[in-house]
């Protein structure tokens, strides 16, 4: 039996759902502030929140169907300053009364979860790594998540722990699955749906005949992400090794927000540079067993800021990357020295985690975050090495995290309170 272990590991989900504890969700005053149309809570934890008369009204629960969660109708422009002639606690609920008779009921914990404090908006609308989850080569060595394909398929606490550890970490490892094609596409059937592209729903990784990437020669990879070419890369990477050369082949990957927060700290010029100049990324040609023809070209920064200034992503691959760059020729080859800093400084021992996959390994990374590259391999191993690849979205993988959630949640409390 496999040790899982990782970044967040039994607590997994109750850390995931941001908490909200007995004291703060128990409302101990309202009141209302006519001129602002604005309704204030007080809490017993000291919080108070203010929420908009006409978002309370938006959101009244008589106006969402309560089957689909989605809103019926939408407030006229009469109802945007309509007046609450009365506020109260009832039974634990707030209910309003508005001057035109209608009646609205909240639940306090719903309430409390959508305050619209500087914090709880954060946490609604980040979408970056934090900070304390960046990690290094020996960070990621000691709490790489590791679990057996066989729990994954077949609980659901093992396969939210891989999903909230990939979304958050950027990188997890699953162990002993059969050596055979088609383990991917039962791992992405217990997500969700694959994210197709050209090269296939499934992609093949060997040495090939007239190689239409890099990718499928023998030769080493440099640290990259996959597909910068296309404009909607693909969020996660799978890598299932079914047959590992015995010479070479080793992977290594890097946490590119990681590199990114150095370079920003250590060489803000640079950082400048890359966050601001767009390179072009070009992939041209066919797709041998199907006649696809091919030809994406994309022109974009290589570090993604989101509008806070966050990293949102990475598009860092010296193999698509193609002629053009949208600069003045002065400016160049300060460029290509930038280009070269993120390079040096991910292939610094500190940053870099090696790895070589052993047959049954599958291997699962963001590729809007984690480079990865591997090493050439020889001789026989130039036959028979053999991997399969898929990729799939964000969505679908954030998807599950949610659905699952709940149940796994509840389910560890009830484990917890039964070892008690
Ligand atoms: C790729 C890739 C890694 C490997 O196919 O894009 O990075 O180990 N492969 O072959
Ligand atoms: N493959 C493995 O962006 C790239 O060209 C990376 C992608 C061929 C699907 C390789
Ligand atoms: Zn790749």
């Amino acid at each position: 039996m496999l040790r899982s272990c990782g970044f967040v590991a039994a607590s997994a989900a109750r850390a995931f759902s941001r908490h909200v504890n007995a004291a703060s969700s128990v409302p101990q005053r309202v009141s209302l502030a006519e001129s602002d149309h604005l309704l204030s809570v007080d809490w017993k934890d000291g919080h108070s929140s203010a929420y908009p008369l006409v978002w309370l009204l938006d959101n009244c629960p008589s106006r969402i169907n309560s089957g689909n969660g989605q809103r019926v109708g939408r407030l006229t422009r009469r109802e945007l300053r309509l007046r609450a002639a009365s506020v109260s606690l009832e039974k634990g609920r707030l209910v309003v009364r508005w001057e035109n008779g209608e009646l609205s009921v909240f639940p306090v914990d719903w309430l409390r979860r959508h305050c619209f404090s500087p914090t709880s908006r954060h946490a609604f609308v980040s979408d970056h790594a934090d900070d304390a989850k960046l990690w290094d080569a020996d960070r990621i060595r000691r709490e790489l998540f590791t679990c057996a394909f066989a729990d994954v398929i077949a609980d659901d606490a093992v396969l939210f722990r891989l999903l909230f550890n990939l979304d958050n970490v950027g990188i997890c490892l699953i162990k002993e699955a059969p050596k055979t094609e088609g383990q991917l596409a039962r791992l992405c059937a217990r997500v969700g749906f694959v994210r197709e592209t050209h090269y296939g729903t499934y992609f093949t990784v060997k040495s090939k005949e007239n190689p239409n990437n890099n990718a499928y020669t023998s030769s080493a990879l440099d640290l990259h992400v996959d597909l910068p070419q296309i404009t909607r890369t693909p969020d996660f990477q799978f890598l299932h090794c079914i047959t590992q050369a015995g010479e070479g082949g080793e992977n290594c990957f890097v946490d590119g927000f990681r590199v990114a927060q150095v370079l920003r700290d250590k060489y803000p010029d640079d950082y400048y540079l890359l966050t601001t100049t767009k390179l072009q990324y070009t992939d041209r040609g066919c797709e041998p067993d199907t006649g696809l023809l091919f030809h994406n070209t994309t022109m974009r920064c290589p570090i993604e800021l989101a509008s806070n200034g966050d990293v949102k992503r990475v598009y860092i691959n010296n193999h698509t990357r193609s002629s053009f760059i949208d600069a003045d020729p002065k400016k160049i080859l300060r460029v290509y020295e930038a280009w070269t800093r993120f390079y040096d400084l991910s292939y610094e021992a500190r940053h870099l985690f090696r790895i070589k996959l052993t047959s049954g390994d599958v291997i699962c990374f963001k590729n809007s975050r984690v480079l990865h590259g591997r090493e050439a391999f020889t001789g026989r191993s130039a036959i028979e090495r053999h991997l399969q690849g898929c990729y799939m979205d964000e969505d679908v993988v954030r998807s599950k995290l949610l659905s699952i959630r709940d149940a796994v949640s509840n389910k560890q409390q009830v484990d917890n309170q039964a070892a008690a």
